[in-house]
Order: C-alpha cells, then structure tokens, then sequence
C-alpha cells in the first residue's frame, strides 16, 4: 500500500486518474458514509488533497493524527483551516500563478460584459427584437477610473489589462506596495468614492469579510461599478443586492457570491448586473496547469523535498 491521501475535492479527470495511480487515495468527496470514511482511514492519512471551496475545517484536520500536508486546488484558501495547520505543523500548499490570467481576463469580461450589457444584447438578438426595437445606449468604460481592492498577483494583472482600455488605476490593501506607481489609497471609503469602477481582488476570510458594506456602496454611488471576481465573502451581499435593485449602484459584475451555488433572485431581473457561475479558472488549460501542481506539491513532499506553493 503506497502513502495514503483523503480526497476531499473533485479533481479534473486526467488529474484524478493520476492521482489514483500514485497513491491510495481515500475518496471522502464520493462517501456516501463520511464518518465511516473517516474512521477507517483517518489514523494512515498521510495527506489532504482539497480545494479552495471545500476547504479543510479543524475538525478534519484533527481527525487525521498522521496528516504532513493539505494539497489544495486553488488559489484561495479561506475555507482551511491554517492556524489549525499551523499548529499542527501541517504543510499548506495552493495553486498560484498558474490561474491568474484566466481569472484576470474573467474580470475583464464582467466589467464589459456589465458596462456594455453584453447578456442583454445576446437576448436581445435571440428573442428576435433587433429588427423591430433599438438597443439602449450603454456607458463607455475608456476614461473611467478602476480602484482595485487588493493588488496581488490577480489585482495586478486586471490592471495591466484595464489600462490599455484607457482606464486609469488606484488600489487600496493593507499597505502600499513598493515600486508600483498607480495611486495608494490608505482608506477603501476614500477609494470608492474616488473612482467609477471598484474591482475587488483581495483573498476572501475573516480579514476581509464584509469589507465592501454599504458605506463603501455608497461612497461608489449611483455612478458606481462593481466587480467581484474574488470572494463573496468580501462583500455584502445583501446591501450590494439592495443598492442595485434601487438604482444606487450603476451595475455589477459577479464570478463570486456568498452562497454558492445559490444566488439572490433579486439580480436575475437587473439589467445591470452580469453574472457568472465562478469560473474565473474554470478553462481546460489552467485547470489541467492547478491539477498538476497539486499533484507536484504532493509528489515533492513525499520525495523529501520543498513542496512548491507552499502557504504555511
Ligand atoms: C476554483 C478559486 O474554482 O482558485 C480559487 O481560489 O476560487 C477557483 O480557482 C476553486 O478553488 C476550486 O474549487
């Protein structure tokens, strides 16, 4: 019996099938009988492979007394547990790099997409109304100003695709960043207030849950876009549902929301808003490129050596 990994995420199926082939793998993801599960396998589990939407709370980190790594598939880890892999001294690997640039062209999309009412023109050249009825005129992005909540990997490199739009850039975070130049805004009220489009980018968790409230709703405005290609965790939900459905925000773009896969009906009816069911990643390529590292982070620690990605 080769080392034993708990599966606790559906992985690509080219990804799995490896997987399966260099390890005994415990699959908790297809358990009918999780707890059965568990109490089989969980004194030779060796490693945790997850993903950045199911997570790994402290419960399943503890009930796995033999457990070295977590191999996650995804860039965000919000959902495991790292004080607790701390703690432990478990090692905590994710998928970075690799996804930022679909995720970055994804955020681009939404803000077109919400800008331009791209869905909107789509239904309305399928429902057969070109001919008999004008589109409306829509806003132009060129011009605008972006703030960008969270200039990490994923922040920057919406920003090196807005500017060629001829969108000018700001961020806030927890601190500036050394050699860039775009404008640091220190508060993220004073931000939105400065700028037409708020572009958030940040990790989700409790640091920044409920970041973007309705005060930060407000200082964008009537005027105001939002885009959310990050957590839904980091905005309000229910303020951000509320200002748009009273027409104090001027649209938003979603790839996240606070309860996947339920989203509040109350957007299914806005003109403004363009919605998409988390895909930011979600292309052959890049989710081929996060199976593989999650598997090379896996395959370097049991080899005795530095795992790749590590987060803790
Ligand atoms: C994945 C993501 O959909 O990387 C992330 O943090 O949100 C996405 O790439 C997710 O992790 C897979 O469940």
């Amino acid at each position: 019996m080769g080392v034993e990994i708990l599966q606790a995420a559906a992985l690509p199926p080219a990804i799995n099938e490896q997987l399966l082939r260099d390890y005994t793998v415990h699959a908790l993801w297809q358990a009918e009988d999780r707890a059965a599960l568990l109490r089989e396998t969980a004194g030779r589990v060796r490693g945790l492979v997850t993903s950045g939407s199911v997570g790994a709370d402290r419960a399943l980190i503890e009930a796995l007394p033999k457990l070295e790594i977590i191999s996650s598939f995804g860039v965000g880890y919000d959902p495991i547990d790292i004080a607790c892999a701390k703690e432990r001294g478990v090692i905590v690997t994710n998928t970075p790099d690799v996804l930022t640039d679909d995720v970055a062209d994804i955020a681009m999309a939404l803000l077109l997409d919400m800008m331009r009412r791209m869905p909107q023109g789509d239904a309305f050249v399928r429902a057969g109304r070109w001919p008999k009825e004008r589109f409306p005129l829509t806003d132009k992005l060129g011009g605008k100003t972006m703030g960008i909540l969270g200039l990490g990997r994923i922040g920057q490199a919406i920003a090196r695709r807005a500017e060629p739009f001829g969108v000018a850039i700001a961020y806030h975070g927890p601190r500036r960043k050394p050699d860039i130049a775009w404008h640091y805004y220190d508060d993220l009220i004073a931000m939105a207030k400065a700028v037409d489009i708020l572009m958030v980018a940040c990790p989700g968790g409790k640091a920044t849950e409920g970041l973007v409230n309705a005060a930060v709703i407000a200082a964008l405005g009537p005027k105001g876009y939002l885009v959310n290609i990050a957590r839904g965790s980091v905005v309000e939900e229910p303020a951000l549902v509320e200002a748009l459905v009273q027409g104090r925000l001027a649209g938003a773009g979603l790839d996240v929301f606070a309860d996947e896969p339920n989203v509040p009906e109350a957007l299914f009816a806005l003109d403004n808003v363009a919605l998409a069911p988390h895909v930011g990643s979600a292309t052959h390529a890049t989710r081929r490129a996060m199976g593989e590292l999650v598997l090379n982070n896996l395959a370097a620690h049991f080899a005795g050596k530095p795992v790749l990605t590590r987060v803790v």
